[in-house]
C-alpha cells in the first residue's frame, strides 16, 4: 500500500473545500428538473445537508449562498443555525440571470435604471455578507449579446468596469470580489466576461480586493485549464474555484468524474503555485445532482478532489526538476505519471479511520440510513430547487 508522508496528511488535514447550497436542491435541465425524496425545503435543511458532507469527510467546512435562492429574514439566525452544525456561511453568490429587466444586460445595461438596479443589488448581496461573516461576493455574469451587431461591445466592457467599481467601492477591509468568467449561455454570440483574460484585466483595475474565479466547466473543450490556474496563480489573481466536471458544456458534473487526469494537473499547479491552503485561493464546488443523491454526490466530490490533491502531492518534485532540466521528456512525464497513477484510495481510508472519521464516508453515509430519514421527515411545502 502507498504510504502518505506526515507531511502530505498535515496538507491534506488544512483542506477545505466550500459547497454550494444549490446543489442540494433539485436540478435538471430545460428538459426537467427531477425530483428527489428528502429534498430541502429552505436553505436551513440545505445548511443541514451540507454540514452532513462535513460530518463525513472533514473536507467542507462552509457553505456558499446564492441570493435571492437562498434569502431568509435573519441572516444572524442563518449563521447561527449553520455555526452550530459546524460549519460557516461562505460566499455569496449574486443572481443577475433570473429578472425580466436582465434581459439585455445587467451591470453592462445601456439603461441606467437597470443597471443601478443590478449594483444595487451586489450591495444588498455585500450587506448580508456583513450579517453571514462571508468574505467573497462572487459576480457571475449571463450578460452579452445572441447576434454580430445586436448591441455595442466595448460600451459594455465599459459599463461594466464602472458598475464594478462601484460594487468594489463598497467592500470591507477584509472583503473580496471575484469576478467568474464563462465562454458562452446563455449569450451565444458574445459574452461581456468570455475568458480569464477579460476577468483579469476587469478586476486588475479594480485593485488589491478582486480576483478571478476559475469555474473548471466554462471552457471550450481542449482547452489547458492548468495553464490558466498557473497563470493567475503567477500573477497573484486567482481568488477562486468553481470546480465541476463537463463533457460537453456547463454540463455541472461531479468534480473529477468525466476527466481526472485534468483534475490532477490542475491541482497539480495549484500545489506548484503555493495555492494549496492559501486562503487567497478558495476551492468550491459548483455543481447540481440531477439524477443521484444530492448528499452523497457531495462527499463524492470532496473525496475527488482530496484524492488528486493526495495524488498530485505525491508528485517527486525534485525528480521532475532534474528531468525537466536534463530536457529528459519521457523522465520527466513518467514521474508526472507515476503519481497520477498512484491509489492513494487505501492510505486515506487508514488516515481518515485514525482521525475518527469513517474509511470510507460513501458507504457509511449509506449505511446510515439518513437519506430514508430524510426522506421521510421532509414531507409537505415545497422542494427546494436549483433556482430556489
Ligand atoms: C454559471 O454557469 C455558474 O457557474 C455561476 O457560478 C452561477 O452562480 C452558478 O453557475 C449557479 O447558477
Ligand atoms: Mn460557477
Amino acid at each position: 500500500m502507498t504510504t502518505l508522508s506526515p507531511e502530505i496528511l498535515d496538507q491534506l488535514a488544512g483542506q477545505g473545500i466550500e459547497l454550494p447550497s444549490w446543489a442540494f436542491g433539485n436540478s435538471g435541465t430545460r428538459f426537467r428538473v427531477w425530483t428527489t425524496e428528502g429534498t430541502p425545503r429552505d436553505p436551513y435543511e440545505k445548511i443541514a445537508d451540507a454540514a452532513k458532507v462535513n460530518e463525513y469527510t472533514a473536507l467542507a467546512p462552509s457553505v456558499a449562498l446564492h441570493i435571492p435562492w437562498d434569502k431568509v429574514d435573519s441572516y444572524d439566525d442563518l449563521r447561527s443555525h449553520a455555526e452550530g452544525l459546524g460549519v460557516a456561511l461562505g460566499t455569496i453568490n449574486s443572481n443577475t440571470f433570473q429578472d425580466e429587466d436582465y434581459k439585455f444586460g445587467a451591470l453592462t445595461h445601456h439603461d441606467d435604471r437597470i443597471r443601478r438596479k443590478a449594483v444595487d443589488h451586489h450591495l444588498e448581496c455585500i450587506d448580508i455578507m456583513d450579517a453571514t461573516g462571508s468574505r467573497d461576493l462572487k459576480i457571475w455574469l449571463a450578460e452579452g449579446s445572441n447576434y454580430p451587431g445586436q448591441t455595442d461591445m466595448r460600451a459594455r466592457q465599459d459599463r461594466l468596469q464602472d458598475s464594478l467599481q462601484q460594487i468594489y467601492d463598497r467592500l470591507g477591509d477584509d472583503q473580496r470580489l471575484v469576478l467568474e468568467y464563462k465562454f458562452f449561455e446563455p449569450s451565444f454570440y458574445h459574452t461581456d466576461v468570455p475568458d480569464w483574460g477579460t476577468s483579469y484585466a476587469q478586476v486588475a483595475s479594480l485593485g488589491d480586493k478582486a480576483m478571478v474565479c476559475l469555474d473548471t466547466g466554462h471552457h471550450a473543450p481542449g482547452t489547458n485549464i492548468e495553464f490558466i490556474v498557473m497563470q493567475l496563480l503567477r500573477l497573484g489573481k486567482l481568488g477562486s474555484f468553481d470546480f465541476n466536471s463537463r463533457f460537453y458544456a456547463d454540463d455541472d458534473l461531479i468534480v473529477g468524474a468525466a476527466d481526472p487526469f485534468q483534475l490532477f494537473r490542475i491541482v497539480f499547479e495549484v500545489v506548484r503555485g503555493g495555492g494549496l491552503n492559501n486562503p487567497d485561493v478558495a476551492f468550491m464546488l459548483d455543481q447540481c445532482h440531477n439524477v443521484e443523491d444530492k448528499i452523497p454526490g457531495q462527499i463524492r466530490s470532496v473525496l475527488n478532489v482530496q484524492e488528486m490533491t493526495a495524488r498530485a502531492l505525491l508528485v517527486d518534485r525534485e525528480a521532475l526538476d532534474v528531468a525537466q532540466r536534463e530536457n529528459d521528456v519521457l523522465a520527466a512525464n513518467a514521474v508526472f505519471m507515476d503519481a497520477f497513477y498512484t491509489d492513494v484510495r487505501p492510505a486515506l481510508a487508514q488516515w481518515r479511520e485514525s482521525r475518527g472519521l469513517p474509511a470510507d464516508p460513501m458507504a457509511a453515509y449509506a449505511a446510515s440510513g439518513h437519506q430514508q430519514r430524510l426522506a421521510a421527515e421532509r414531507v409537505g411545502g415545497t422542494q427546494a430547487g436549483w433556482g430556489a
